[in-house]
């Protein structure tokens, strides 16, 4: 097989760019190791920032989006006594939408019959070949059978687990940035409705706690649990119980119980590999940087590096024209690391970590007041919640 680009992973990085050059007339075939049931089964993320709504809407693929989606004017921080409302739309002009990132995969995956994007699913063994050349190849297998992808560039996609940052690893290139954080979050989704119209995270002395949701009937929950939980030691009751303590008073008499429908624990790290290019391989979400899911901000950083990958491959497949592409890893990163910071410094506001002593309690506290008096700490809030420009 030949293609032009060759895309690993058909998460939503994978298939927003494989959707993005289509529509430019680039062609491309992306590999997925999983079943599409898989890839919709996985719940992660909840809020999309204007960068992701926007290039729905570019592909024409936001109708579901606009009809279901929860467009959200604000969130709230809660640190134990009072809700610090943070209006987003007051402050920087600007909403962010809730609808969930399986909607969103299911919208890219069922245009592709129509749009004529190609996706070989269950994919096995695939490995890069030749990628600091210009003429990349990948190898996989499927059914038993060995294939061959001829490529001029091939793009990771395929998460942090995936091969194609290995692949960059394995030639002695790039750098890793990591912190590891003492904790996971325990989520729980349930067909109830939500505790309040706007997400609340809480910073609690029992620990972290977020309400979130998917629908007007289907709520997400998440508590913080040191790493060595194990979800089976979890019933519904005991996180229903732990979601009204940490949740605090305003919300606890408005939580509706309900049976759990999906309930795991997520690690929570900061990471990032730079650069993002080597050759003809170029990265893009999670397969280049991890944040802590505290900001929202993983799905969104896909979608701006998507955005940023698709403009410098259509100005190199339609103008010849190698700058964007030259320039991809330092125009990525830029934003990357603004996001790692946002993620990283929220995640320090609203967990207790066993590390700390009375003075960084202190501190927490501190910058609560500071954030629930000052409209300029609310507005830098704001603006990086609802993302920066692209
Ligand atoms: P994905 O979604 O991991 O997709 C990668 C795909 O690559 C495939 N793959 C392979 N394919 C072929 N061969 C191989 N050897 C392969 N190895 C892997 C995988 O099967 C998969 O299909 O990465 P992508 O596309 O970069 O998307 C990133 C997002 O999924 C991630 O950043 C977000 O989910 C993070 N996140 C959130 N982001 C937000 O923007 N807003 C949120 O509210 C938010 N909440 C969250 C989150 C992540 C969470 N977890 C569980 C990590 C909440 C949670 C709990
Ligand atoms: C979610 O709804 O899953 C969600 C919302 C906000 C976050 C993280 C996860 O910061």
């Amino acid at each position: 097989m030949k293609t032009q680009v060759c895309i690993i992973g058909a998460g939503p990085a994978g298939l927003l760019l494989g959707h993005l050059l289509r529509a430019e007339g680039v062609e491309c075939i992306v590999l997925e190791r999983r079943t599409p049931e898989y890839v919709l089964g996985r719940i992660r993320a909840g809020v999309l920032e204007q960068v992701t709504v926007g290039l729905m809407e570019r592909l024409g693929l936001d109708a579901r989006m606009k009809e279901e989606g929860l467009p959200h004017d604000g969130f709230n921080l809660a640190d134990g006594e009072r809700l610090i409302r943070i209006d987003c739309a007051e402050l920087t002009g600007r909403q962010v939408m809730v609808y969930g990132q399986t909607e969103i995969t299911r919208d890219l995956m069922e245009a592709c019959d129509e749009r004529g994007l190609e996706v070989v699913y269950e994919a096995q063994d695939v490995a890069l070949h030749g990628i600091d050349g210009d003429a990349p190849h990948v190898t996989f297998s499927k059914g038993g059978t060995s294939n061959t992808i001829d490529a001029r560039i091939v793009v990771g996609c395929d998460g942090f687990h995936g091969p194609s940052r290995q692949a960059i690893i394995g030639t002695g290139g790039g750098r890793e940035f990591e912190r590891v954080y003492p904790f996971g979050w325990l989520g729980i989704l349930a067909d109830v409705p939500p505790c309040n119209h706007e997400l609340i995270y809480a910073n609690h002395a029992r620990g972290f706690a977020l309400a979130s949701m998917r629908s007007a009937t289907r709520s997400r929950y998440y508590i913080d649990v040191p790493t060595s939980e194990n979800v089976e030691d979890w019933s519904d009751d005991r996180i229903w119980d732990e979601l009204a303590t940490r949740l605090g008073p305003d919300a606890a008499p408005h939580i509706t119980r309900g049976p759990s429908i999906e309930k795991s624990i997520a690690p929570l790290r900061s990471y990032v590999f730079a650069p993002m290019r080597l050759g003809a391989l170029m990265l893009c979400g999670d397969s280049a940087h991890i944040v802590p899911p505290t900001g929202a901000k993983g799905l969104n950083l896909a979608a701006s590096d998507v955005y940023y990958a698709a403009e410098a491959l259509t100005a190199f497949f339609q103008r010849s024209d190698n700058d964007a592409i030259a320039a991809y890893s330092d125009t990525a990163l830029a934003r990357v690391w603004k996001a790692e910071r946002f993620s990283w410094s929220l995640t320090r506001l609203m967990h207790r970590f066993p590390e700390d002593g009375a003075f960084e309690r202190a501190m927490q506290v501190a910058e609560l007041d500071y954030i629930a008096n000052s409209r300029a700490a609310q507005t830098s809030i704001a603006e990086n919640y609802v993302g920066l420009p692209v």
